[in-house]
């Protein structure tokens, strides 16, 4: 069934091969959390993306995510979880790059220096009983918009703010019914390649 809603493609195939993405991801709600960096990993790497230019860091919470994201541009973690490589590990979305890290092993050093073209921040937050949900998807979405413009680093707004579980499983193309809906990571990886090559442009 077509739409009206959702986001237009641009007439440009924008080319990832030269950009390095980090994508910065809460570990609450992980089902949903995992389904959408994959998502976002897919895009970017079909985008041309080179796996060892994507980084994947994981913090606990989407509150983390805008002090993580300032951290991760600013280069001055150590080290990150893992690369694309790690992550979908059992996916295997046709890579013949060796792995540097194994899942229950130790980090190899350094895995992840910037600078980085773009961010994308990922988190689920689901409502729940209390105001936490309000105050934590008002203080987020606002500090991740400062972030990038602070830095000048784009950082593309992968929080999905849910008012309930369905809600969210649609929206990372896990959903019940039929239509198991629309993986929206995939979504953030394209945006990721479009403004990190007009950021370049516009200097
Ligand atoms: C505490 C909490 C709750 C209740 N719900 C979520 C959620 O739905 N999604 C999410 O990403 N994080 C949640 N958190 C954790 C907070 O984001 C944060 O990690 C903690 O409050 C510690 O600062």
């Amino acid at each position: 069934m077509s739409t009206i809603k959702g986001i237009s493609q641009t007439e440009v195939a924008y080319d990832g091969s030269a950009l390095r993405v980090a994508i910065v991801h809460a570990r609450w709600n992980r089902v949903i959390i995992d389904a959408l960096v994959s998502g976002a990993v897919a895009k970017l790497k079909e985008r041309g993306v080179k796996e060892n230019n994507i980084i994947i860091q994981s913090v606990p919470g989407s509150f983390e995510l805008p002090f993580a994201c300032q951290k991760v541009i600013a280069g001055s973690h150590i080290q990150a979880n893992a690369n694309a490589t790690d992550l979908l590990g059992g996916l295997n979305l046709g890579s013949s790059t060796p792995n540097p890290i194994s899942r229950s092993g130790t980090p190899a050093l350094p895995t992840a220096t910037g600078p980085f073209d773009a961010v994308i921040a990922i988190g689920v937050l689901i409502k729940g009983a209390t105001m936490h949900f309000e105050y934590i998807c008002d203080s987020v979405s606002h500090a991740l918009m400062r972030v990038q413009l602070d830095t000048g680093v784009p950082v593309i707004f992968g929080v999905l703010t849910a008012l309930n579980d369905d809600q969210a499983l649609e929206r990372a193309g896990l959903g019940k019914g039929e239509d198991k809906g629309h993986n929206h990571g995939e979504d953030w990886g394209i945006a990721a390649i479009e403004m990190a090559t007009q950021t370049r442009r516009w200097g």
